[in-house]
């Protein structure tokens, strides 16, 4: 079936068709999660990984209205670059962003659908949005959930990040029939930290388990996704009380300068960095490796049964 507003370039194109691995990887961490060119060299050494362990990666954007599965690394490098410029496109902005030939970073939830209509079942990214702190009066919760709820694919995160109220976002998972798998862990990794105080709904500790899991629930057609944690490697996680000071900072700035709804993320990320002299920063960059190994290897393992 052919869908008139996707392009999937040719490599990605025909690992599909021959059912060989393949990964998505997300822009909006691309244009909004890191400073240029940290970005853009760590989407590049992202997508290196997960060639490595024998998957193809296709990151996804929409640019000049086209859905593209598989960026080349001028389209990368130009995502990069123009940073906090291009859209950051969730759910409900992709179709206006289309119809105008306009660029867009995808999030986690567009991700996730562009994936899907490609028939990519695996995604690796850093962390998944969730519910804000304060959204019992903001009612922020980003669309990543509803999304995780309907759409069949695996996102595999380091968590979700700390700038989140994590107790809130694992009830939101709950509530919608989401799935979060903790990789060789009990307890939910927090981005910059490999713990925190919240259990995962089920430990598994292989690729092949995770990749059976996923294939059994998509045969009963239970659809939505599932959210495969991945702690952060323990040479570049953070020591909690550093982490919070910074991310408390940061919170309170931002309730200061009024900054609101989309905008918060990438402001939180940008700041903490700031605050941690660029620490949080190379953690981030490292959990997102982490995360596309892991990623190839259960795309590996979905393909080899
Ligand atoms: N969390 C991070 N880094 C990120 C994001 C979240 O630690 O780059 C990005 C992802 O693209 C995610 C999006 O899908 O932010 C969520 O934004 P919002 O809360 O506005 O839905
Ligand atoms: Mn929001």
């Amino acid at each position: 079936m052919s869908n008139p507003y996707l392009d999937i370039s040719p490599e990605v194109a025909q690992a599909i068709d021959s059912n060989q691995p393949v990964v998505a990887l997300e822009s909006t961490i691309i244009a909004h999660g890191m400073p240029y060119p940290r970005n853009v060299e760590t989407a590049v050494r992202v997508e290196d990984a997960v060639r490595e362990h024998g998957a193809v990666p296709a990151t996804i954007a929409i640019i000049e209205g086209r859905l593209r599965v598989g960026l080349n690394l001028e389209q990368i490098e130009y995502l990069g670059k123009e940073g906090r410029r291009v859209t950051k496109v969730s759910r409900r902005d992709i179709p206006f962003v289309v119809t105008v030939k306009q660029d867009g970073a995808t999030t986690v939830a567009a991700t996730m659908i562009v994936a899907a209509m490609a028939g990519i079942k695996v995604f690796a990214t850093g962390g998944i949005g969730g519910v804000h702190r304060g959204a019992d009066h903001t009612f922020d919760i980003s669309a990543d959930l509803q999304e995780l709820a309907q759409t069949d694919v695996a996102v595999v995160c380091a968590g979700a990040n700390s700038i989140l109220e994590l107790g809130l976002t694992l009830e939101y998972l709950e509530t919608h029939g989401v799935p979060v798998i903790g990789y060789q862990t009990d307890t939910l990794p927090a981005f910059y930290c490999r713990d925190s105080e919240f259990g995962v709904s089920y430990r598994l500790d292989s690729p092949a388990q995770i990749a059976a899991a996923m294939r059994t629930k998509w045969a009963m057609d239970l659809r939505g996704g599932m959210v495969i944690t991945n702690p952060i490697p323990e040479a570049y996680a953070m020591p909690l009380a550093e982490i919070d000071l910074a991310i408390e900072q940061a919170l309170q700035e931002m309730e200061q300068q009024g900054i609101t709804g989309k905008a918060t993320t990438p402001f939180l990320l940008a700041r903490i960095a700031e605050l941690t002299g660029g620490e949080s920063l190379e953690s981030n960059i490292q959990l997102v490796l982490n995360n596309a190994r892991l990623a190839a290897q259960i795309s590996v393992a979905c393909c080899s049964c």
